[in-house]
C-alpha cells in the first residue's frame, strides 16, 4: 500500500469550476464540503422510498451546510478588500461566519435574536471572538437591520441573499449527483430563510446542464408549523418552534424558494413541532444520526408525506443540515437517559446491570 501525498481539500480547491472566482481570490479553506451521503437503515422504508439517503451537512467544520457558502463568501469578501463581515442569524450562520473570519484574521458581526439562539450555536461564535450583538426583536429584524448597516458601513453582508453563498451550497448538490450517478427524484430540505433550497435548485439544474444528472429532483421543502410564511402565502410576525434555527417568518429566498417547488413539481409543506420531534429521536435512536431539531424537519416531511398516503417511491435524498450538539438543551429534554450509578468495580457495575 502506498499513501497519497494529502490532496487540498474544501469546497473553493475541489469546485473552483463552477464557482466565481478569480486568480486573485484567496484559496481559504477549513476543509468544509465532501461531506457523506449515506443510506438509512429504518426510516427509509418508514417513508415507503425505495431508497433514501441522508446528506450529513451536519459533518461540515462547524456543524452546519454554512460553511459550503461562507467559505466562498468571505474569499470574496477579502478579494473585495474587506476587514470585517456581518450576519444576522439564528445561531449557524454566525457560528460559520465567525470561524471564518477567525481563521483568516478579520472582524466578524453577528446579529441574533435574543434568547433563542441554541447553546452550542453561540458557544461557537464566542470561542471564535465573533462581536456578538443580541437583537431584541427576531431573526427577520435582525437581518433587516444587518441589510441596512452593511449598505451604511464599510463591512460585508455574509448573509445568504449574498449570492457568493448561494453559489458555495449549490455544490452539495453536485456532490449528491456524483455520489448516486444522478439526481435523487426527490429532495428533502428544512425552509428557514430560503436560501438552501435555492442553492440546490440552482446546483440540480447546473448538474443536468453539465451531463451530470439525466433528471431533476422534486423539491420537497419543509417549515415548521409555527413558522411557515412561504406555506401560508403571508409573512409570519412571531414565528415560534423548537426548531430555532428555522424560526424565520418572512425569508429573503421566499421567491427562488417558491421558484424551485414550481418547476420541480414539488412542494413546501409545514411540519409541527411534535413531528420534528419524532423524527429527531428516529434519527438518533434508529440510524445513529444526531442532528438538530431544525434538520429533523426535512425527514419529517417525508414521514408525513408516507402517512397521508402520499409516498410515491424512488429515491430520496434528505439533507441533514445541523449538528444535534449544537442544541444540549432539547436533546436533555427529548431523549430518555438510560442512566444507573454503580460502584467504580466488576461486582459493582454487575449488580447494577443486574447480571
Ligand atoms: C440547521 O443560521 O438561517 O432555508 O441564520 O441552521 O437556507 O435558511 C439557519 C438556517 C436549516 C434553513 N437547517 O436554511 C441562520 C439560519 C439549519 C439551519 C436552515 C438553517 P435556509
Amino acid at each position: 500500500m502506498t499513501i497519497a501525498a494529502p490532496r487540498p481539500r474544501g469546497v473553493i480547491h475541489h469546485w473552483a469550476e463552477i464557482l466565481p472566482l478569480t486568480p486573485q481570490t484567496p484559496r481559504i479553506s477549513l476543509g468544509e464540503g465532501d461531506t457523506p451521503l449515506v443510506r438509512s437503515s429504518h426510516i427509509e422504508a418508514l417513508c415507503g422510498l425505495d431508497e433514501l439517503w441522508f446528506k450529513l451537512e451536519l459533518c461540515n467544520p462547524t456543524g452546519s451546510f454554512k460553511d459550503r457558502g461562507m467559505v466562498v463568501a468571505v474569499a470574496k469578501a477579502l478579494e473585495d478588500g474587506a476587514k470585517a463581515i456581518m450576519c444576522a442569524s439564528t445561531g449557524n450562520t454566525s457560528a460559520s461566519a465567525a470561524a471564518y473570519a477567525a481563521h483568516t484574521g478579520i472582524e466578524c458581526f453577528v446579529l441574533v435574536p435574543g434568547g433563542k439562539v441554541a447553546a452550542g450555536k453561540l458557544a461557537q461564535a464566542i470561542a471564535f471572538g465573533a462581536q456578538i450583538i443580541e437583537v431584541d426583536g427576531n431573526f427577520d429584524d435582525a437581518l433587516n437591520a444587518a441589510r441596512a448597516l452593511t449598505e451604511k458601513h464599510p463591512v460585508a453582508l455574509v448573509n445568504s441573499v449574498n449570492p457568493n453563498r448561494i453559489a458555495g451550497q449549490k455544490t452539495a448538490a453536485f456532490e449528491i449527483c456524483e455520489a448516486l450517478g444522478d439526481a435523487p427524484d426527490i429532495l428533502a430540505i428544512p425552509v428557514g430563510n430560503a436560501g438552501n433550497i435555492t442553492a440546490y435548485w440552482k446546483g440540480f439544474g447546473e448538474c443536468s446542464e453539465r451531463g451530470l444528472a439525466s433528471l431533476h429532483p422534486r423539491m420537497c421543502g419543509f417549515q415548521a408549523a409555527g413558522a411557515a410564511p412561504i406555506v401560508l402565502g403571508k409573512p409570519v410576525e412571531s414565528p415560534q418552534t423548537v426548531a430555532t434555527a428555522i424560526r424565520i417568518g418572512n425569508p429573503a429566498s421566499w421567491k427562488s424558494a417558491i421558484a424551485a417547488r414550481d418547476e420541480s413539481n414539488g412542494l413546501i409543506e409545514a411540519v409541527t413541532d411534535d413531528e420534528i420531534l419524532e423524527a429527531y429521536r428516529l434519527l438518533a435512536s434508529k440510524e445513529g444520526i444526531f442532528v438538530e431539531p431544525a434538520s429533523a424537519a426535512s425527514v419529517a416531511g417525508l414521514i408525513k408525506l408516507a402517512r397521508e398516503g402520499r409516498a410515491t417511491g424512488g429515491r430520496a435524498a434528505a439533507i441533514l443540515t445541523g449538528n444535534g450538539l449544537k442544541d444540549p438543551d432539547t436533546a436533555t429534554t427529548q431523549y430518555e437517559p438510560k442512566v444507573t450509578k454503580a460502584a467504580g468495580t466488576v461486582e459493582g457495575v454487575e449488580r447494577a446491570l443486574g447480571w
